[in-house]
Protein backbone atom coordinates (compact mmCIF):
# COMPACT_ATOMS: atom_id res chain seq x y z
CA UNK A 1 0.00 0.00 0.00
CA UNK A 2 1.41 3.11 -1.41
CA UNK A 3 0.30 6.61 0.84
CA UNK A 4 -0.12 9.70 -1.19
CA UNK A 5 2.86 11.33 0.48
CA UNK A 6 5.17 8.63 -0.48
CA UNK A 7 4.37 8.50 -3.73
CA UNK A 8 4.60 12.15 -3.82
CA UNK A 9 8.17 11.62 -3.04
CA UNK A 10 9.12 8.51 -5.44
CA UNK A 11 7.76 10.69 -8.17
CA UNK A 12 9.76 13.73 -7.26
CA UNK A 13 13.28 11.53 -7.55
CA UNK A 14 12.13 11.70 -11.32
CA UNK A 15 13.15 15.13 -11.58
CA UNK A 16 16.58 15.49 -9.82
CA UNK A 17 16.12 19.40 -10.15
CA UNK A 18 13.32 19.36 -8.07
CA UNK A 19 13.57 21.34 -4.62
CA UNK A 20 10.72 19.42 -3.01
CA UNK A 21 8.57 22.63 -2.94
CA UNK A 22 5.71 21.41 -4.99
CA UNK A 23 5.81 18.02 -2.91
CA UNK A 24 5.65 20.07 0.45
CA UNK A 25 2.76 22.35 -1.10
CA UNK A 26 0.39 19.24 -2.04
CA UNK A 27 1.28 18.30 1.11
CA UNK A 28 -0.54 21.27 2.55
CA UNK A 29 -3.42 20.63 0.00
CA UNK A 30 -3.54 16.91 1.19
CA UNK A 31 -3.72 18.10 4.85
CA UNK A 32 -6.42 21.15 4.07
CA UNK A 33 -8.46 18.06 2.46
CA UNK A 34 -8.66 16.07 5.35
CA UNK A 35 -9.71 18.66 7.64
CA UNK A 36 -12.80 19.94 5.18
CA UNK A 37 -13.58 16.38 3.94
CA UNK A 38 -13.78 15.66 8.43
CA UNK A 39 -16.31 18.84 8.89
CA UNK A 40 -18.23 17.52 5.46
CA UNK A 41 -19.00 14.27 7.30
CA UNK A 42 -20.33 15.84 10.26
CA UNK A 43 -23.36 18.23 8.00
CA UNK A 44 -26.38 17.75 9.85
CA UNK A 45 -24.75 17.29 13.20
CA UNK A 46 -22.87 20.42 13.58
CA UNK A 47 -23.88 23.63 12.29
CA UNK A 48 -22.86 23.76 8.69
CA UNK A 49 -25.33 23.53 6.42
CA UNK A 50 -27.36 26.38 4.63
CA UNK A 51 -26.33 30.30 3.85
CA UNK A 52 -24.25 32.76 5.59
CA UNK A 53 -26.52 35.40 4.16
CA UNK A 54 -23.67 36.31 1.85
CA UNK A 55 -22.81 36.67 -1.61
CA UNK A 56 -19.44 36.19 -3.43
CA UNK A 57 -18.64 38.58 -5.94
CA UNK A 58 -19.86 36.41 -8.56
CA UNK A 59 -23.59 37.01 -7.46
CA UNK A 60 -23.91 33.66 -5.95
CA UNK A 61 -25.21 33.19 -2.09
CA UNK A 62 -21.76 31.81 -0.38
CA UNK A 63 -22.69 28.76 2.14
CA UNK A 64 -21.31 28.24 4.87
CA UNK A 65 -19.04 25.25 4.26
CA UNK A 66 -17.85 27.29 1.08
CA UNK A 67 -16.17 29.87 3.68
CA UNK A 68 -15.36 27.19 5.93
CA UNK A 69 -13.59 25.24 3.19
CA UNK A 70 -11.49 28.23 1.60
CA UNK A 71 -10.42 29.27 5.17
CA UNK A 72 -9.09 26.30 5.62
CA UNK A 73 -7.42 26.07 2.31
CA UNK A 74 -5.86 29.17 2.18
CA UNK A 75 -4.65 28.62 5.84
CA UNK A 76 -3.19 25.41 5.05
CA UNK A 77 -1.20 27.17 2.24
CA UNK A 78 -0.26 30.12 4.01
CA UNK A 79 1.28 28.09 6.71
CA UNK A 80 3.32 25.88 4.62
CA UNK A 81 5.27 28.33 2.94
CA UNK A 82 5.27 27.21 -0.69
CA UNK A 83 2.94 29.73 -2.48
CA UNK A 84 2.84 33.59 -2.49
CA UNK A 85 -0.56 33.82 -3.35
CA UNK A 86 -4.08 32.15 -4.01
CA UNK A 87 -7.06 32.62 -6.19
CA UNK A 88 -10.64 31.34 -5.42
CA UNK A 89 -14.30 31.21 -5.91
CA UNK A 90 -14.95 32.80 -2.94
CA UNK A 91 -12.45 35.58 -2.54
CA UNK A 92 -13.12 39.37 -4.87
CA UNK A 93 -9.48 39.40 -5.75
CA UNK A 94 -6.48 37.39 -5.24
CA UNK A 95 -4.59 37.13 -2.10
CA UNK A 96 -0.77 37.62 -2.08
CA UNK A 97 1.44 35.84 1.05
CA UNK A 98 3.42 38.85 1.42
CA UNK A 99 5.47 37.51 4.48
CA UNK A 100 8.55 37.21 3.54
CA UNK A 101 8.57 33.50 2.63
CA UNK A 102 5.78 33.92 0.91
CA UNK A 103 7.37 36.58 -1.47
CA UNK A 104 10.24 34.34 -1.86
CA UNK A 105 7.80 31.48 -3.18
CA UNK A 106 7.56 30.17 -6.87
CA UNK A 107 4.09 29.29 -6.90
CA UNK A 108 0.05 30.49 -7.14
CA UNK A 109 -2.66 28.47 -6.53
CA UNK A 110 -6.11 28.70 -8.06
CA UNK A 111 -8.91 26.96 -5.99
CA UNK A 112 -12.25 26.07 -5.57
CA UNK A 113 -12.73 25.32 -2.38
CA UNK A 114 -15.96 23.58 -2.03
CA UNK A 115 -17.71 23.17 -5.70
CA UNK A 116 -21.18 22.15 -5.83
CA UNK A 117 -21.53 23.43 -2.66
CA UNK A 118 -25.84 23.28 -3.28
CA UNK A 119 -25.64 19.70 -2.46
CA UNK A 120 -24.23 19.67 1.16
CA UNK A 121 -27.37 20.44 2.73
CA UNK A 122 -29.00 16.81 0.73
CA UNK A 123 -25.63 14.93 1.73
CA UNK A 124 -24.40 14.58 -2.14
CA UNK A 125 -21.25 14.12 -3.02
CA UNK A 126 -19.26 17.59 -3.18
CA UNK A 127 -15.40 18.71 -4.12
CA UNK A 128 -12.70 20.69 -4.01
CA UNK A 129 -10.90 21.98 -7.46
CA UNK A 130 -6.89 23.21 -7.67
CA UNK A 131 -4.51 24.08 -9.68
CA UNK A 132 -1.20 24.93 -9.46
CA UNK A 133 1.34 27.28 -11.89
CA UNK A 134 4.42 28.75 -11.60
CA UNK A 135 4.64 32.83 -10.49
CA UNK A 136 5.83 34.90 -13.73
CA UNK A 137 6.81 38.24 -11.17
CA UNK A 138 10.13 38.05 -9.79
CA UNK A 139 10.61 35.94 -6.36
CA UNK A 140 11.30 38.07 -3.67
CA UNK A 141 8.50 40.69 -4.46
CA UNK A 142 4.14 40.06 -3.57
CA UNK A 143 2.39 38.37 -6.35
CA UNK A 144 0.71 39.96 -9.08
CA UNK A 145 -2.24 39.80 -11.11
CA UNK A 146 -0.32 38.30 -13.80
CA UNK A 147 0.74 35.33 -11.97
CA UNK A 148 -3.14 34.27 -11.51
CA UNK A 149 -3.71 35.46 -15.38
CA UNK A 150 -1.72 32.32 -17.08
CA UNK A 151 -3.15 30.07 -20.09
CA UNK A 152 -4.03 26.25 -18.50
CA UNK A 153 -1.34 24.86 -20.75
CA UNK A 154 1.38 26.75 -18.33
CA UNK A 155 -0.30 24.84 -15.05
CA UNK A 156 2.49 22.51 -12.95
CA UNK A 157 0.06 20.91 -11.27
CA UNK A 158 -3.89 20.00 -11.10
CA UNK A 159 -6.65 18.00 -8.84
CA UNK A 160 -9.73 17.63 -7.11
CA UNK A 161 -10.74 16.17 -3.83
CA UNK A 162 -14.02 14.00 -3.78
CA UNK A 163 -16.11 14.06 -0.86
CA UNK A 164 -18.19 11.07 -2.04
CA UNK A 165 -19.12 7.69 -1.02
CA UNK A 166 -15.40 7.38 -0.02
CA UNK A 167 -12.85 10.38 0.24
CA UNK A 168 -10.70 10.39 -2.80
CA UNK A 169 -7.50 13.04 -4.00
CA UNK A 170 -6.68 13.03 -7.90
CA UNK A 171 -3.98 14.72 -9.29
CA UNK A 172 -1.72 15.42 -11.99
CA UNK A 173 1.48 16.90 -12.36
CA UNK A 174 1.74 16.00 -16.12
CA UNK A 175 2.86 12.54 -15.89
CA UNK A 176 -0.65 10.61 -16.11
CA UNK A 177 -3.65 11.17 -13.40
CA UNK A 178 -3.38 9.48 -10.59
CA UNK A 179 -5.99 8.66 -7.71
CA UNK A 180 -6.27 8.17 -3.65
CA UNK A 181 -8.55 7.05 -1.35
CA UNK A 182 -8.74 8.18 2.09
CA UNK A 183 -8.83 6.00 4.97
CA UNK A 184 -11.27 7.45 7.55
CA UNK A 185 -9.52 5.47 10.37
CA UNK A 186 -6.49 6.18 9.51
CA UNK A 187 -6.43 9.42 7.75
CA UNK A 188 -4.43 8.58 5.22
CA UNK A 189 -4.27 8.93 1.69
CA UNK A 190 -3.29 5.03 0.02
CA UNK A 191 -2.72 4.91 -4.00
CA UNK A 192 -5.75 3.32 -5.43
CA UNK A 193 -6.33 4.23 -8.96
CA UNK A 194 -2.26 5.12 -10.67
CA UNK A 195 -2.57 5.70 -14.42
CA UNK A 196 -6.24 6.68 -14.67
CA UNK A 197 -7.67 6.71 -18.26
CA UNK A 198 -10.73 7.48 -19.68
CA UNK A 199 -12.57 5.41 -22.59
CA UNK A 200 -12.23 6.94 -26.14
CA UNK A 201 -15.89 6.70 -26.25
CA UNK A 202 -18.47 6.85 -23.61
CA UNK A 203 -22.12 6.53 -23.26
CA UNK A 204 -22.87 8.86 -20.09
CA UNK A 205 -23.55 12.76 -21.12
CA UNK A 206 -23.87 14.87 -18.43
CA UNK A 207 -25.57 18.54 -18.86
CA UNK A 208 -28.61 20.43 -16.85
CA UNK A 209 -30.95 19.72 -19.40
CA UNK A 210 -33.88 21.79 -17.83
CA UNK A 211 -31.85 25.11 -19.72
CA UNK A 212 -32.74 22.94 -23.19
CA UNK A 213 -34.32 26.11 -24.49
CA UNK A 214 -31.65 28.32 -23.97
CA UNK A 215 -28.73 25.96 -25.63
CA UNK A 216 -26.94 26.72 -29.34
CA UNK A 217 -28.29 24.48 -31.75
CA UNK A 218 -25.50 22.47 -32.13
CA UNK A 219 -25.96 21.51 -28.35
CA UNK A 220 -29.75 20.99 -28.98
CA UNK A 221 -28.59 18.31 -32.15
CA UNK A 222 -26.01 16.57 -30.08
CA UNK A 223 -28.38 15.92 -27.27
CA UNK A 224 -31.01 14.60 -29.60
CA UNK A 225 -28.31 12.33 -30.89
CA UNK A 226 -27.25 10.74 -27.75
CA UNK A 227 -30.95 10.02 -27.52
CA UNK A 228 -31.11 8.15 -30.47
CA UNK A 229 -31.64 4.50 -31.04
CA UNK A 230 -28.40 2.76 -32.92
CA UNK A 231 -27.14 -0.24 -31.23
CA UNK A 232 -23.99 0.33 -33.14
CA UNK A 233 -22.95 3.05 -31.08
CA UNK A 234 -24.71 2.02 -27.97
CA UNK A 235 -27.38 4.73 -27.76
CA UNK A 236 -29.34 5.68 -26.79
CA UNK A 237 -26.53 7.29 -24.61
CA UNK A 238 -27.50 7.38 -20.61
CA UNK A 239 -28.21 10.99 -18.78
CA UNK A 240 -26.26 11.05 -15.49
CA UNK A 241 -26.59 14.95 -13.85
CA UNK A 242 -25.44 15.32 -10.48
CA UNK A 243 -24.66 19.13 -10.63
CA UNK A 244 -21.39 18.77 -8.67
CA UNK A 245 -18.39 19.08 -11.61
CA UNK A 246 -16.07 16.62 -9.66
CA UNK A 247 -18.74 14.28 -9.25
CA UNK A 248 -20.07 14.24 -12.81
CA UNK A 249 -16.20 14.34 -14.22
CA UNK A 250 -15.30 12.05 -11.26
CA UNK A 251 -18.16 9.30 -12.63
CA UNK A 252 -17.08 10.18 -16.95
CA UNK A 253 -13.59 9.51 -15.94
CA UNK A 254 -14.02 6.18 -14.54
CA UNK A 255 -16.53 5.07 -17.27
CA UNK A 256 -16.39 7.22 -20.09
CA UNK A 257 -18.37 10.36 -21.07
CA UNK A 258 -19.01 13.81 -21.34
CA UNK A 259 -19.66 16.31 -19.48
CA UNK A 260 -21.34 19.61 -20.98
CA UNK A 261 -21.53 23.28 -19.44
CA UNK A 262 -22.67 25.53 -22.50
CA UNK A 263 -23.52 28.80 -23.31
CA UNK A 264 -26.90 29.69 -23.12
CA UNK A 265 -29.53 32.55 -23.66
CA UNK A 266 -29.38 34.07 -20.45
CA UNK A 267 -25.31 33.38 -20.20
CA UNK A 268 -23.31 33.63 -22.70
CA UNK A 269 -20.11 32.37 -21.33
CA UNK A 270 -21.98 29.51 -19.18
CA UNK A 271 -21.75 28.98 -15.58
CA UNK A 272 -18.22 27.88 -14.98
CA UNK A 273 -14.76 29.46 -14.43
CA UNK A 274 -12.00 29.56 -16.49
CA UNK A 275 -9.10 29.59 -13.67
CA UNK A 276 -10.19 27.08 -11.09
CA UNK A 277 -13.02 25.09 -12.88
CA UNK A 278 -12.36 24.11 -16.55
CA UNK A 279 -8.28 24.68 -16.37
CA UNK A 280 -7.81 21.92 -13.89
CA UNK A 281 -10.43 19.72 -15.21
CA UNK A 282 -8.82 20.15 -19.06
CA UNK A 283 -4.99 19.56 -17.78
CA UNK A 284 -6.62 16.22 -15.83
CA UNK A 285 -9.02 15.15 -18.57
CA UNK A 286 -5.83 15.60 -20.99
CA UNK A 287 -3.82 13.28 -18.98
CA UNK A 288 -5.98 10.96 -18.93
CA UNK A 289 -6.66 10.52 -22.97
CA UNK A 290 -9.72 12.47 -23.04
CA UNK A 291 -10.17 16.32 -24.87
CA UNK A 292 -11.38 19.37 -23.25
CA UNK A 293 -12.86 22.48 -25.40
CA UNK A 294 -14.82 25.85 -25.27
CA UNK A 295 -16.50 23.81 -28.32
CA UNK A 296 -14.18 25.66 -30.54
CA UNK A 297 -10.64 26.03 -29.00
CA UNK A 298 -8.67 23.75 -26.50
CA UNK A 299 -9.86 25.21 -22.88
CA UNK A 300 -6.08 25.22 -21.93
CA UNK A 301 -4.81 27.26 -25.02
CA UNK A 302 -7.21 29.96 -23.80
CA UNK A 303 -5.70 33.43 -22.27
CA UNK A 304 -7.64 34.48 -19.51
CA UNK A 305 -8.27 38.72 -19.05
CA UNK A 306 -9.96 37.92 -15.55
CA UNK A 307 -9.85 36.08 -12.39
CA UNK A 308 -13.36 34.68 -12.57
CA UNK A 309 -13.93 34.59 -15.87
CA UNK A 310 -16.68 32.28 -17.31
CA UNK A 311 -16.15 29.85 -20.62
CA UNK A 312 -18.52 27.15 -21.96
CA UNK A 313 -17.25 23.80 -21.44
CA UNK A 314 -17.07 20.44 -22.70
CA UNK A 315 -14.98 17.89 -21.29
CA UNK A 316 -14.89 14.40 -21.63
CA UNK A 317 -14.06 11.22 -23.77
CA UNK A 318 -12.13 11.89 -26.95
CA UNK A 319 -15.01 10.75 -29.80
CA UNK A 320 -17.82 12.22 -27.85
CA UNK A 321 -16.26 16.02 -27.51
CA UNK A 322 -15.17 15.89 -31.48
CA UNK A 323 -18.83 14.48 -32.00
CA UNK A 324 -20.48 18.15 -29.93
CA UNK A 325 -17.38 20.00 -31.68
CA UNK A 326 -18.49 18.81 -34.99
CA UNK A 327 -22.62 19.80 -34.41
CA UNK A 328 -21.27 23.45 -33.56
CA UNK A 329 -19.48 24.10 -36.81
CA UNK A 330 -22.26 22.58 -38.65
CA UNK A 331 -25.44 24.18 -36.96
CA UNK A 332 -24.87 27.68 -35.92
CA UNK A 333 -27.81 30.24 -34.64
P1 LIG B 1 -20.41 26.29 -7.59
O1 LIG B 1 -18.93 26.44 -7.73
O2 LIG B 1 -21.07 27.56 -7.11
O3 LIG B 1 -20.80 25.11 -6.76
O4 LIG B 1 -21.00 26.10 -9.08
C1 LIG B 1 -20.44 25.13 -9.93
C2 LIG B 1 -21.39 23.98 -10.07
C3 LIG B 1 -20.76 22.77 -10.68
O5 LIG B 1 -20.22 21.90 -9.71
C4 LIG B 1 -21.92 22.11 -11.35
O6 LIG B 1 -21.51 21.26 -12.36
C5 LIG B 1 -22.71 23.28 -11.82
O7 LIG B 1 -22.40 24.35 -10.96
C6 LIG B 1 -24.18 23.03 -11.73
O8 LIG B 1 -24.84 24.14 -12.22
P2 LIG B 1 -26.43 24.07 -12.51
O9 LIG B 1 -27.11 24.03 -11.20
O10 LIG B 1 -26.71 25.32 -13.29
O11 LIG B 1 -26.69 22.83 -13.33
MG1 LIG C 1 -17.47 25.82 -8.36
Amino acid sequence: MITLGEFIIEKQQDFPEASGELSALLGAIRLAAKVVNREINKAGIADIIGATGVENIQGEVQQKMDLYANDKFKLALEARGEVCGIASEEEDDYVSFDSERGCNSKYVVLMDPLDGSSNIDVNVSVGTIFSIYKRVSPLGSPATLADFLQPGDQQVAAGYVIYGSSTMLVYTTGNGVHGFTLDPSLGVFYLSHENMTIPKNGVIYSINEGNYLKFPMGVKKYLKYCQEIDSATHRPYTSRYIGSLVSDFHRNLLKGGIYIYPSTASAPQGKLRLLYECNPMAFLMEQAGGLASDGERRILTISPTELHQRVPFFCGSENMVNDVQGMLSQFKD
